[in-house]
């Protein structure tokens, strides 16, 4: 008897294992991200937690605090605990060669999200999914350019905030702007700082640039919408109307922007979408399958004139 059951014991288990092996163990993707500095970085961090938890991906996530050395520790952390897939918005473009040599050499594939990064090696990344900064730059140049032919003569002055020193967003939005307005005669770019993408930093910048009277602002070009909101506040304390004494142009499109554009404290912002969460786990996916994937992923964007704004706050999902 005692027989009897331990071999039909024995079938059940034999039975039971390709079912076993079929719920394969969940997907472990560590993510390093850039920090907490604006509300797009919050929306493209609510956009990977919610994915991840959607896909059943083990989701293990470290917040850099915009340092490049937490985002190279974070990565090694992966290695180590030997992650399947590694995932990261590089906060800067350089100096990642190393610790994405150890990645490879670990076996462990690495996906880009958001920002790109320069390397000798592509090969050391599989995918690099997120905008195209430099088109960015330019849809901010030609609503600029826009404007200006509308108002004949004028010759407009501009100071711009630009975002984080050596990231790809603001090295890229700076190249694309540049590219449109250059040669044209009534823009000129008369100062341009780094306000670090964050709103505290775009008022104290903004601040100095109202300070040093020299030469009248007629435009703002911000690298993104949280430099521009802080920006209003220092240009409604000099006693100047935003949006109106000094026309301003920005770049995300999160809901702080179409609240000032509401408010006629805003002209433009030129959406760059913060959403990837559910590409990342898909691609993630895929790597970890070893699935062949696009090296460059873009994705779809618009502009968003302040005349739109009420309209389109509704549907804003960031
Ligand atoms: C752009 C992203 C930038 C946003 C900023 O994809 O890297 O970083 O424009 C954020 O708001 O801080």
């Amino acid at each position: 008897m005692k027989f009897r059951i331990a071999r039909r014991t024995l079938l059940a288990a034999a039975l039971s294992l390709p079912a076993l092996a079929a719920v394969a163990a969940p997907l472990v993707l560590g993510f390093s991200q850039v920090g907490a500095e604006s509300e797009w970085r919050s929306a493209n961090t609510a956009s990977i937690k919610a994915a991840a938890k959607e896909a059943g991906v083990t989701l293990k996530f470290a917040d850099a605090q915009q340092k490049q050395e937490n985002q190279v520790k974070a990565i090694r952390s992966y290695i180590a605990q030997k992650v399947d897939v590694i995932a990261f918005s590089p906060v800067v473009e350089s100096g990642w060669d190393t610790v994405l040599k150890e990645a490879k050499a670990a076996g462990i594939p690495v996906i880009l999200t958001d920002r790109a990064v320069k390397v000798a090696d592509p090969s050391l990344y599989v995918s690099f999914i997120g905008s195209d900064f430099v088109e960015e730059g330019r849809r901010a140049g030609r609503w600029l350019l826009e404007r200006a032919a509308k108002t004949p003569n004028a010759s407009l002055n501009i100071v711009e905030l630009q975002g984080t020193v050596g990231s790809a967003p603001a090295l890229d939005r700076k190249k694309g702007f540049e590219e449109v307005i250059k040669g044209n005669p009534k823009l000129q770019i008369i100062r341009s700082q780094s306000g670090e993408f964050t709103r505290a930093k775009g008022k104290e910048v903004m601040e100095a640039f109202l300070k040093a009277r020299d030469k009248k602002i007629d435009v703002l070009y911000a690298h993104n919408d949280d430099m521009a909101i802080g920006a209003i506040q220092a240009i409604e304390e000099a006693g100047l109307k935003p949006g109106v004494d000094i026309a301003i142009v920005s770049i995300d499109g999160v809901r702080g922007a179409f609240e000032a554009m509401k408010a006629g404290k805003l002209n433009v912002t030129v959406e760059c979408n913060p959403l990837l969460g559910p590409q990342l786990m898909q691609l993630a996916r895929d790597v970890a399958a070893k699935k062949p994937v696009e090296k460059r992923i873009t994705v779809n964007e618009g502009v968003f004139p302040a005349e739109v704004a009420a309209k389109e706050l509704p549907n804003r999902k960031y």
